[in-house]
């Protein structure tokens, strides 16, 4: 399937005032300073620095050395009139080790950039777990060790206890299924483990950190808490009468090993079936579907692309070297199909028609659970001419993903915010800084921060509560 170019421009659309836009990153990706005020080694300092893991050797050492720049880049945020800045808090920085006691310094800065969000008039939600896993966690088997998540909560109490009375929106986890299957499983991010049980005792204890994380912020969250993950629910199209199967394999794995046990308290039959040969998921203890299963106030989706899938006939089954790296496994047997859309720098197609459905299909599923876009957005590869960047491409991204979304308001789904991914060029983990995601550009060598037309863009949306015409 296919969106014609033309669709989704619905200009003039207009969002709810208490509809909250904003723009998010992640602490690795922008924040640099890895070495300072006691933060210690996260998989990703580590991961990065593995030869040929990261385009041209990139590290997060500087990034856009945003530790160094908050004031400024708070007055940027306040200038574009955010109502919602969505940030990671480091692991690392906290608790260099991953255990024990807090460094002050660390949670000092998250202090000062939570308050200055607030001086700001900017809501701050806050992500405890996007990525950066203390690399002490990582050398006694990282989330396939179960004592991970017992350590994550331990963290998100320390975080709760000290932000509680400022910081309204909570995030557990950042797209669980990243961390497991990306980092365990394929091993193109941190920590680089090709190994299918780890991937799956990881998704299992993500799961749990999640729940028990989230039993850790209730006694000292003051502050009306909205309790939330966000989740990069994976949208599946399908091409010829193997397109179901494929799309129930891939859907086990990439959506519901998470909404089964967070949003209904049980593992999917047909995941646990699909994946017999890998595992008999004997690291799922009674009582955990009962932790991991707590009510949340509101569910983060991000959303980038749609994919087109069938299963794969015999002469096209791929080599078994290859099957052993895939981040989906016990479906290398789906084959993922070319698409006649237009794409990003990142070789995604550009498919808003899947925000819709995507939005429709989880409020079908779950129809009393409020949802935020906590990230959408596009690499291009821009450029910075006469001071500004005429990001037109992203510019046209952003109107059909926010038409698609305000189609989906429009039949109902409680969408209550979109977060544009990402407020800077960062760090994008193993393309490094290859692939600029921002609607401000950073000049990687000055730290010269650069409005793109996509930023001016969203401030305008924010302003009129519209989609503006073009001009
Ligand atoms: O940059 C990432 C982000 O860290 C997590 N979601 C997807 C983005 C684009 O790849």
């Amino acid at each position: 399937m296919t969106d014609a170019p033309t669709e989704y421009r619905d200009f003039g659309a207009e969002f709810p005032k208490d509809f909250v836009i904003g723009s998010a990153t992640a602490a690795y990706q922008v924040e640099g300073a890895t070495q300072e005020d006691g933060r210690g080694p996260s998989i990703w300092d580590i991961f990065s620095r593995t030869p040929g893991k990261v385009e041209n050797g990139d590290t997060g050492d500087v990034a856009d050395d945003h530790y160094h720049r908050l004031e400024s880049d708070l007055d940027l945020m306040g200038k574009l009139g955010l109502e919602a800045y969505r940030f990671s808090i480091a692991w690392p920085r906290i608790q260099a080790n991953g255990r024990g006691k807090a460094n002050e310094k660390g949670l000092g800065f998250y202090e000062r950039l939570v308050d200055g969000l607030l001086a700001r008039g900017i809501r701050p939600i806050a992500t405890l777990y996007h990525w950066d896993l203390p690399q002490a966690l990582e050398s006694a088997d990282g989330w396939a060790n179960r004592d991970t998540a017992y350590r994550f909560a331990e963290y998100a109490h320390i975080i709760g206890e000290r932000l509680g009375d400022r910081v309204q929106t909570w995030t557990t986890l950042n797209e669980p299924w990243c961390s497991a299957f990306l980092g365990y499983a394929s091993g193109v991010h941190a920590p680089g483990r090709r190994e299918p049980v780890a991937a799956f005792t990881a998704v299992h204890h993500l799961n749990l950190a999640h729940g028990l994380a989230l039993q850790a912020l209730r006694p000292v969250v003051k502050n009306d808490p909205q309790f939330s993950v966000t989740l990069n629910l994976h949208v599946f199209e399908g091409d010829d009468d193997t397109s179901p199967e494929a799309i129930r394999r891939l859907d086990a794995i990439g959506n519901r090993a998470f909404t089964g046990p967070m949003l209904r308290g049980e593992y999917p039959d047909d995941l646990l079936r699909d994946t017999r040969a890998i595992t008999d998921w004997a690291f799922v203890r009674p009582g955990d579907l009962e932790l991991i299963h707590q009510p949340i106030d509101i569910l983060g989706v991000n959303y980038y692309t749609a994919r087109t899938v069938r299963l794969r006939t015999e002469s096209t089954l791929r080599s078994r070297v290859e099957t052993a790296m895939s981040e989906w496994p016990s479906a290398e047997d789906v084959e993922f199909l070319e698409r006649q859309n237009p794409r990003t720098a990142m070789g995604w197609d550009i498919v808003p028609s899947g925000l819709e459905h995507m939005l429709v299909s989880l409020h079908q599923q779950f129809p009393d659970l409020p949802l935020m876009i906590t990230e959408n957005g596009a690499a291009f590869d821009d450029e910075v001419r006469a001071g500004r960047v005429h990001d037109e491409r992203r510019v046209d991204y952003l109107v059909r993903h926010f038409s698609a979304a305000h189609r989906a308001m429009q039949q109902g789904v409680d969408l209550r915010g979109y977060l544009v991914w990402s407020l800077f060029d960062n760090f994008e983990w193993a393309y490094g800084y290859s692939r600029r995601f921002g609607i401000v550009h950073v000049d990687y060598r000055s730290q010269e921060r650069t409005v793109k037309d996509s930023g001016m863009w969203l401030a305008k949306v924010i302003e009129t509560r519209r989609i503006p015409a073009p001009r």
